[in-house]
């Protein structure tokens, strides 16, 4: 593929509601957005890089700077025909792997368009519809929690995960399971507790979670494994897993039973796919996260969620939760039955909404082949 242009924006996206988590509230998303023209196609990748460094060690302002700096014109110099292809053109650039998703993933839907196929297809995807599950971010209280817990239900959800950390935890997961004890129900700690919280944390076992994800440091599996030992609850790894070999140390070292996949923080779909190839030969099950994403990050999502080992309903969900109006058409709509319907059309089957992408965007920057800059 001739790329002929690449170009990158930085969008501005209020969220219909704040979403708390134990690193911190998000109000308003700061989303880069590339676009890579190539032979009359475009292909759409997003950043999901956070506004601040406290998920991930990358931020939508150090995405920005690698990717026009260094990403950018490696691509642009580059003849590149698949997606596949993307992780050896940046191979010198360490981490900055939601920066490297942004472009990669981008290249994966031009690649589609080009053949002629879904996103889902391209990728071996096996599922017409995806399950999908809703995570609540920390609330002002209880009643609230229950008030949007019983929402999402009667929407149709199939899983709730509820955001916790110390003091949002053990008397939270008491009111819901008195409330609704059937429910598929998980948490996400985001690395808030330490090892010596592991008395706490074996209360948990008592309200039959599905899974506990990342109670401990972002970058551990040894004391997710010692923690795992003295639970009855899978732990789900999200933060660790940056690569295949990280998901085969974990499983290796049973840091956790169960993977959560997002394509930007293990770099794109190159590294996703063999993540979930990985944990698939292995007997472990993996579920696609969510990163507040636009219907552009959320696109990509849904073409991932179809691969065959993602058994487990994902944090992918309807746009309207996140957005009053998103930038792809038609939104992202759940079903009562709790799924997504995978959309067949070439690339990733959504159009994108340029004119308001346009009228979002804050920052724009056209980026060439590294020999035509300085
Ligand atoms: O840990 O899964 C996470 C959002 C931002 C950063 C980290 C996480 C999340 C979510 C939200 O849980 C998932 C979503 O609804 O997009
Ligand atoms: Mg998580």
């Amino acid at each position: 593929m001739r790329i002929d242009a690449i170009i990158l924006r930085e969008v501005h996206m209020p969220l219909v509601r704040p979403f708390e988590t134990s690193f911190g509230i998000t109000r308003n998303r700061k989303i880069l957005l590339a676009e890579v023209h190539s032979e009359g196609l475009t292909g759409w990748g997003e950043c999901t890089a956070g506004e601040h460094p406290y998920f991930s060690p990358e931020s939508t302002e150090s995405a920005w700077a690698v990717i026009t700096q260094e990403l950018g014109p490696m691509l642009a110099a580059e003849p590149v025909h698949h997606g596949g292809d993307c992780p050896k053109i940046f191979k010198q650039v360490r981490g900055n792997r939601m920066a490297k998703a942004a472009l990669e993933n981008a290249i994966w839907d031009l690649e589609a368009q080009r053949e002629g196929v879904s996103l889902s297809n391209l990728i071996g995807g096996v599922r017409e519809t995806i399950p999908c599950g809703v995570s609540l971010g920390i609330q002002n209280s209880i009643p609230e929690l229950l008030d949007l817990i019983e929402r999402e239900l009667a929407v149709g959800y199939q899983r709730i995960k509820l955001k916790c950390k110390p003091g949002w935890d053990v008397e939270v997961l008491e009111r819901v399971r008195n409330r609704w004890p059937e429910i598929s129900l998980s948490v996400d700690a985001n690395s808030a507790y330490k090892l010596r919280d592991a008395d706490h944390l074996v209360a948990f076992d008592a309200f039959d979670l599905l899974m506990i994800e990342q109670p401990l440091w972002h970058d551990d599996f040894y004391y997710h494994s010692m923690l795992q030992k003295r639970l009855n609850t899978p732990i789900c790894l999200d933060e660790s897993i940056r690569n295949r070999r990280d998901a085969l140390a974990s499983i290796e070292m049973e840091s956790c039973q169960i993977i959560n996949i997002k394509l930007g923080r293990v770099g794109g779909f190159s590294e996703a796919i063999a993540v979930h190839n990985a944990a698939q030969e292995r007997g472990i099950p993996v579920w696609c996260g969510g990163m507040l994403e636009s219907g552009i990050g959320r696109s990509h999502n849904i073409a991932l969620s179809t691969l065959e080992n993602f058994t487990l309903p994902g944090d992918v969900s309807a746009s309207a939760r996140y957005w009053t109006e998103d930038i792809i058409e038609p939104e992202v709509v759940v079903s009562s039955a709790g799924e997504i319907t995978v959309p067949d059309t070439p690339g990733r089957g959504y159009e994108v909404r340029t004119d308001l992408v346009e009228r979002l965007t804050v920052r724009k920057e056209t980026i060439r082949a590294l020999e035509l800059v300085g």
